[in-house]
This record gives C-alpha cells, structure tokens and sequence, in this order.
C-alpha cells in the first residue's frame, strides 16, 4: 500500500440493514482498495475504538430494558470517540477511512425506528461536534424480510435485531429517502441478487473515487 500523504483521504461508509452483506461487501471494497495501492483503515460503528466497543456492547447486549434515548446517546457516544480517535485523524493523514455504519445508521434505526426523529439526531450530532460527511456512502438496499431472512442461520439475535418487521420498515424507508436527499453521497446498491452482481454494483459505485486516488 502506498504511505500517508498530505492529500485529505476519502471516507466511505457502507450502511443498510441487518443481512444486506454489509459485512461481505466491506471485505470486497478493502480488496479493492488494496488493488488501488490504496492506505486505507477498515472500521465499524457501534465501536472502532476501545471504548466504543464496550459500548457497543452494551448497547446490543445490555439485558433489561433500555430507554430510546439511553440507546441514542451511547451510538453517539461511540461515534464522538471514533471521529476523534479514529476517523479524523487518519484522513488528516491521507488514509481512506472505510467505515461500517455511520451517522445514517442512527437516523435510520434511532430517528425513524425508535421514531425519535430525524432532526433531534442530526441536532444532537451537530451539537457534538460531528459534522463529518462520508465522500461516499454504499447504502446495500434490500426487502426486509429477504435480509432479515439471510440471517435467521446466525444464533441468538442482538436487542436491536429483535425489533419488529414495522420498526425495520421505518428504518428502510429513512435510509432510503436518505439516498432520495443526497443522491451525489449515496449510492443505493440493489442487494436482493447474487453476491457478484452486487459486487459488480458497488465497484461501478466506488470507481468514480478509485480514479482520484
Ligand atoms: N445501530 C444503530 O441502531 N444505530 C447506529 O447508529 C449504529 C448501529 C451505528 C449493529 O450493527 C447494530 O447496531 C445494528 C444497527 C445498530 N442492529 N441491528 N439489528 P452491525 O452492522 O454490527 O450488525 P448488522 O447490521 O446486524 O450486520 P450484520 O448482521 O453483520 O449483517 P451484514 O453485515 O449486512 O450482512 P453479512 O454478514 O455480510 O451477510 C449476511 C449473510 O448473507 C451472510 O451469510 C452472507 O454470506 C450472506 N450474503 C451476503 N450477500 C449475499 C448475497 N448477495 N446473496 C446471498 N447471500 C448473501
């Protein structure tokens, strides 16, 4: 991979609901990155830093209920330590930074899942101090119950996962209107076909930014 240059690197966020293959794809884009001789750190959200992965943990594993807001907080929580620690400093240094889940994610699930409301998460986000965009965010879009499927082989569901079909409605529909709103950032990836076509999707979508690296 080539070392850091002053040039600001590019942040690339892949979101989208339980089973698209945000998991797979992550794996796919960092190969594709690595062929581009491209220095990149590979991360995730809830956590990417020591401390957000306890509070990722406890997020998705407290037992006992939790309130919406409680749940808000923490993911902002993590995401003030990752900007900070993580996410800002290497695209200070020219790294790409390719991120699992970002700000969309808490918009999507808290704001119109939790139906806290979309303009309180960005409020709270700006308040923080986390004003970051991604270059370019890889939103894998799928029917619910077709993702949601994919993962019914896995063990036991996280307190998130356990939420309802109507509940990851909303959060689909924020996403996608989402995409609706910033058509340059997202690029909305068709999920639902076979592992190459989608991949033949996301590096159609990530092309644009290969070529100025
Ligand atoms: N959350 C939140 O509420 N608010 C926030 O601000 C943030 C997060 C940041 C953790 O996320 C939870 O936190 C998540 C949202 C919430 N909650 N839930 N529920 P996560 O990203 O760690 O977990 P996840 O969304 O549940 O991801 P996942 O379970 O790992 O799914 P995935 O990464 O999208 O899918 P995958 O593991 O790549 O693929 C799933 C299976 O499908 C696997 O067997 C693959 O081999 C298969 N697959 C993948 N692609 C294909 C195709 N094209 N065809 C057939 N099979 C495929």
């Amino acid at each position: 991979m080539s070392s850091a240059n002053s040039e600001r690197g590019k942040f690339i966020t892949l979101e989208g609901l339980e089973g698209v293959g945000k998991t797979t794809n992550r794996a796919f884009v960092e190969k594709l990155l690595a062929q581009h001789n491209i220095d990149f750190v590979g991360t995730r959200e809830p956590g990417g830093t020591p401390l957000g992965e306890t509070l990722r943990d406890l997020v998705l594993h407290s037992a006992g209920n939790m309130q919406d807001e409680t749940e808000l907080l923490l993911m902002t929580a993590s995401r003030v330590e990752h900007v900070a620690n993580v996410i800002e400093p290497a695209l200070s240094l020219g790294q790409w930074v390719l991120c699992d889940r970002f700000l969309d994610a808490s918009i999507a699930y808290q704001g119109a899942g939790r139906e806290l409301g979309i303009n309180r998460i960005v409020d709270l986000h700006t308040m923080m101090g986390v004003t970051i965009e991604p270059d370019l965010t890889l939103l894998l879009d799928m029917p619910v119950e077709a993702g949601l499927a994919r993962m019914s082989a896995r063990g036991q569901p996280d307190r998130i996962e356990k939420e309802t079909l109507a509940f990851f409605e909303r959060a689909r529909a924020a996403y996608l209107q989402r995409a609706l709103e910033a058509p340059n950032r997202v690029s909305v990836i068709d999920a639902s076909g076979s592992l190459e076509s989608v991949q033949l999707s996301v590096k159609a979508a990530l092309m644009p930014l290969l070529k100025t690296a």
